[in-house]
C-alpha cells in the first residue's frame, strides 16, 4: 500500500532526516513535538506539527495514546518511530498496527525476541550466527554458574537478560567472586529494568565492535550492507563510527554478511536492523541486534549509495528490496562523527542558546543536525546535536576531509565535542586504525594527564 503521510514520533536531526526521504518520495510529514521543542527545525519543516505533551519524554515522545491521537487527527497512515524513544517497543508496534496504521519497522514479534537478549542469542543460534561461549539459557543458580564458568574458563562476564547500554554488566575474574558479583549484577538488573534475570558469557579482555546492517522485506529475502565499526566509544555512548572496519577484509566482509543475511532471511525480518558483534583473534561474537534504524545509518548510506529510510518505507509499503546483494557495492570510506552539546572534557551537558551557526559543506561532506543560530537546545533530551559525515576514496581521504570539515564547522553559544574530534585526528593510533572498545577511555585519560 502507498504511504500518503507519515507521523514521524521522534525529535531531532533523525525527525529531519526522516522528513527528508518522505518529501523525495512525494509523502506528506506530520511532527510530533513536545512543548520544549516547538521552535524545532523538524517541527518547521514537516507538513503539519501536533504538540503531544510537556518536556519530560515520558509525557510526551513516550506518551502512546497521544502519539496515536496525533496520527488519527493528523490523518496519517503510518508511522516511523526512528532510534531511541518508541523504536524498540514491541507494544507500541502492536498498538500501531491495532489502529490500522502502517509501523515503519520490524514485526513486533522480532522486536520482542531481540528486546530479550538471551531469547536474542537462542535465536541466533539456531540461524547459525557465531556466539561468544556462555550459558545456554538464565543462571538459576549459584552452582550452574560455576559449573559454566569453570567450563568456559575465567574471566566470565554476567550480563542483564533486559540489559542494554552495558547496566547491570559485571567482570568476574575468578571464582572467589562469582557469587558476590552474580547478586549484584542480579540486584542491578532488577533496580535498573525491573528484571533480575541474568546470564554468562566468557569475557573477550580487548575486542572491537562491529555491526553489520541488514534489511528484510518480511517475506523470506534479505540483504546485508556491510559492516560498521563502533567500537570508539565512551562509557557505552559511541563518539565516532567508520564503514568499512579498518581491520575487516572483502572476503570478511562477504563471509559473515552472507550469515546475517541468510539469517535474517530464513527468521523472515522485515525492515531495516543491524547484527552487533564483538572481534576479536578475527573472529566474530553475536552479541545482540538492534530492530530500529540507528544513529551511524548513513555511514553505511555513503559507501552503499543507498537511502535507507527510503528502503524501510518501500518495505513498510510491502515492496519487495530493491536490491539482490550481488548489486550491493561497496565504495571509498566513510566516517562519522557525533558532535554533542557537552564540554569536551567533563562531557557535563550543555545546553542553551545557539548563536552562531556555520555548517561545512562542499564535496562529499554531510551535516545531519536540527540546528540554526538562534536555537535553544532544550536540557531535557539527548545532547547529540549535529552528525557530521565525511566520505573519501579511501579511509585516508575520509580522515582528511574530516580534519576540513570539522575546521569549518562552527557552533557558538554551546560548548560542543568538535574540539575533542579534531583531537582524535591528530592521534596515531587513530590514524592508523588501530583501536579496540577500550581504546578511546584510556586515550581520553592520556589526554587529561
Ligand atoms: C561484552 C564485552 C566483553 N565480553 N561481552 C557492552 C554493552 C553491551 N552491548 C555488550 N557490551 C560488552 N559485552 C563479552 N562477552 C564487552 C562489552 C563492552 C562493549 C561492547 C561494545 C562496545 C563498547 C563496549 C564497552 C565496554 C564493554
Amino acid at each position: 500500500m502507498a504511504i500518503q503521510k507519515v507521523l514521524i514520533a521522534n525529535r531531532g536531526e533523525i525527525a529531519l532526516r526522516i522528513h527528508r526521504a518522505c518529501h523525495e518520495m512525494g509523502i506528506e510529514t506530520v511532527a510530533v513535538h513536545s512543548t520544549a521543542d516547538a521552535d524545532a527545525m523538524h517541527v518547521r519543516l514537516a507538513d503539519h506539527a501536533v504538540c503531544i505533551g510537556p518536556p519530560p519524554a515520558g509525557e510526551s515522545y513516550l506518551n502512546i495514546p497521544n502519539i496515536i491521537a496525533a496520527a488519527e487527527i493528523s490523518g496519517a497512515d503510518a508511522i516511523h518511530p526512528g532510534y531511541g524513544f518508541l523504536s524498540e517497543n514491541a507494544q507500541f508496534a502492536e498498538i500501531v498496527e491495532a489502529h490500522d496504521l502502517i509501523f515503519i519497522g520490524p514485526k513486533p514479534e522480532h522486536i520482542r525476541i531481540m528486546g530479550d537478549k538471551i531469547e536474542a542469542k537462542t535465536t541466533a543460534a539456531k540461524l547459525g550466527l557465531p556466539l561468544v561461549p556462555g550459558s545456554p539459557g538464565p543462571l538459576t543458580s549459584v552452582e550452574e554458574a560455576k559449573r559454566i564458568a569453570a567450563e568456559i574458563g575465567y574471566p566470565v562476564l554476567i550480563k542483564a537478560a533486559s540489559g542494554g547500554g552495558g547496566r547491570g554488566m559485571k567482570v568476574v575474574p575468578e571464582e572467589s567472586q562469582l557469587e558476590t558479583l552474580m547478586q549484584q549484577a542480579g540486584s542491578e538488573a532488577k533496580a535498573a529494568f525491573g528484571d533480575a534475570t541474568v546470564y554468562m558469557e566468557k569475557y573477550l579482555s580487548d575486542p572491537r565492535h562491529i555491526e553489520f546492517q541488514i534489511f528484510g522485506d518480511g517475506n523470506g529475502n534479505a540483504i546485508h550492507l556491510g559492516e560498521r565499526d563502533c567500537s570508539l566509544q565512551r562509557r557505552h555512548q559511541k563518539v565516532l563510527e567508520e564503514a568499512p572496519s579498518p581491520v575487516i577484509s572483502a572476503a570478511q566482509r562477504a563471509d559473515m554478511g552472507g550469515i546475517v543475511a541468510k539469517a535474517m532471511a530464513d527468521m523472515g525480518y522485515r525492515g531495516a536492523g543491524t547484527i552487533e558483534f564483538l572481534y576479536e583473534d578475527e573472529r566474530f561474537y553475536f552479541i545482540e541486534m538492534n530492530t530500529r534504524l540507528q544513529v551511524e545509518h548513513p555511514v553505511t548510506e555513503a559507501i552503499t549509495g543507498l537511502d535507507l529510510v527510503r528502503e524501510q518505507i518501500r518495505i513498510a509499503e510491502g515492496h519487495p528490496l530493491t536490491l539482490r546483494q550481488e548489486d550491493v557495492e561497496f565504495r571509498g570510506h566513510a566516517i562519522e562523527c557525533r558532535i554533542n552539546a557537552e564540554h569536551p572534557r567533563t562531557f557535563a551537558p550543555s545546553p542553551g542558546l545557539v548563536k552562531g551557526y556555520h555548517a561545512p559543506g562542499g564535496m562529499n561532506v554531510r551535516v545531519d543536525s536540527g540546528l540554526y543560530a538562534g536555537y535553544r537546545v532544550p536540557p531535557y533530551y539527548d545532547s547529540m546535536i549535529a552528525k557530521l559525515i565525511v566520505w573519501g576514496h579511501t579511509r585516508e581521504g575520509a580522515l582528511k576531509r574530516l580534519r576540513r570539515a570539522l575546521e569549518e564547522f562552527v557552533i557558538d553559544g554551546v560548548t560542543t565535542t568538535i574540539p575533542l574530534h579534531k583531537a582524535l585526528l591528530d592521534d596515531p593510533e587513530f590514524q592508523q586504525g588501530e583501536y579496540t572498545i577500550k581504546w578511546l577511555e584510556q586515550w581520553l585519560a592520556s589526554q587529561d594527564a
